[in-house]
């Protein structure tokens, strides 16, 4: 006959509650920094704050965007040895007999499912996203992202909350006591208990590192999972090309103008000789993709500031954003007054010493600080307000 696995048919000793506990601690850490960094990274990206969101530092984004997407990685490693350390209490025989205990059985179990759920599935669609793979047709990674990370950070408070007296117990002695194991659980395998927790620690710091150069330029020759190589057009990489936008006959074209609109009414057209004969300003400032790679470049251009003063726009209206590109979810972008005001935020025309490339927004381009990548738009075509 077949019958399912029971416990006491896992006998490795590695499997116990010391090692799942001291793993389970660090995906703690990942999960709660993961979780905050997101919540961050949810906020900036909203078309309008409740509290206005800050254009300093201007490495701001760069930064939690890169603790996000290292943390998530950390987590991975981690979270496959936390499973295959408990996985056998899966089979544990539920108590059929005793409906009080059956049901609250049964509310552990399925609070630990929908925590393992959630969580593969947090860490599955970050991965995909960040190697730009959109296999979702039906939903919008953001918001179901965005979503679950609620469900499983509240399934993990609760299963730490429920587990806090077995944690601190076994937290609280060796690695290698048996006292809260499964009899069964007496085989010793190659490797010590000690080892086991080493060995994924030592996982979770490699994959970081070896993805961090997507993040932090010095780390970028060993990087070897980064997201992008660093490499592109006056050094900084593309995201999405002149010609997979289908960009690139109007921005080359010589009837090129940007068009300061207010009101529904256009009041400027300018040609891209006028932009660069306005004043210049130079700025440093990282674009940082919210797919998990940053990159910092020398901008310049003409500051949004100067250009709404030449609409006769007061400085901290809000600004709408719109690109050359016809289709796209990023085509079209809201700058927050506070953003728009900021001396740092360029429409620019040139990047590292050398006249825009065509695929990095030419023939001009949004830029400015503390911004999430995806808000940074290329081929700008007009500048929008409404009094
Ligand atoms: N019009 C337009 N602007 C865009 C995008 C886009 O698809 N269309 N992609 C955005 C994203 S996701 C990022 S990360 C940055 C990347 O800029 P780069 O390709 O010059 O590095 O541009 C942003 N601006
Ligand atoms: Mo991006």
């Amino acid at each position: 006959m077949i019958s399912p696995p029971a416990p006491e048919h896992f006998t490795s000793r590695l499997r116990s509650p010391t090692v799942a506990a001291r793993v389970g601690v660090w995906l703690g850490v990942a999960f709660t920094l993961c979780f905050v960094t997101g919540l961050i990274s949810h906020y900036a990206q909203l078309p309008s704050h409740p509290i206005p969101w800050p254009t300093s530092p201007s490495w701001g984004y760069r930064l939690t965007q890169g603790l996000h997407v290292s943390s998530g990685l950390a987590a991975i490693p981690l979270l496959l040895v936390k499973l295959w350390a408990v996985y056998p209490r899966l089979f544990e025989r539920l108590p059929l007999r005793a409906p009080g205990r059956l049901a609250l059985a049964g509310l552990e179990r399925g609070s630990i499912g929908v925590l393992v759920a959630a969580s593969v599935f947090q860490l599955a669609t970050g991965v995909l996203n960040a190697a730009q793979w959109y296999p979702w047709r039906e939903f919008s990674f953001r918001t179901t992202h965005y979503a679950l990370a609620w469900v499983s950070i509240g399934a993990l408070a609760l299963h730490i909350a429920v587990k806090l007296p077995v944690i601190r117990d076994v937290l609280a002695r060796p690695i290698d006591d048996t006292t809260h194991d499964r009899p069964t659980a007496v085989t010793p395998g190659p490797l010590t208990r000690r080892g086991l927790v080493r060995v994924t620690f030592v996982a979770a710091g490699v994959l970081t590192v070896l993805t961090a150069g997507s993040t932090v330029p010095a780390l970028r020759r060993i990087s070897l999972f980064g997201v992008r190589s660093g490499r592109g057009p006056a050094g900084i990489p593309i995201n999405k090309s002149a010609r997979a936008a289908v960009v690139t006959a109007s921005a080359t074209s010589a009837d090129y103008r940007l068009s300061l609109v207010v009101d529904g009414t256009p009041v400027r057209e300018l040609t891209l000789a006028e932009l660069r004969a306005l004043p210049q300003v130079t700025h440093t400032l990282p674009i940082a993709c919210v797919e998990g790679w940053s990159a910092s470049g020398e901008w310049h251009g003409v500051t949004v500031r100067d250009l709404l003063a030449l609409a006769g726009v007061p400085a901290g209206t809000d600004v709408i954003v719109t690109s050359l590109q016809e289709h796209g979810a990023f085509r079209r972008t809201s700058l927050p007054g506070n953003v728009a005001a900021d001396p740092r935020t360029l429409l620019a025309l040139g990047l590292n010493g050398e006249p825009l490339a065509l695929d990095h927004g030419y023939p001009a381009r949004l830029i400015a600080p503390n911004r999430p990548g995806v808000l940074q738009t290329k081929w700008v075509s007009s500048l929008e307000v409404t009094t």
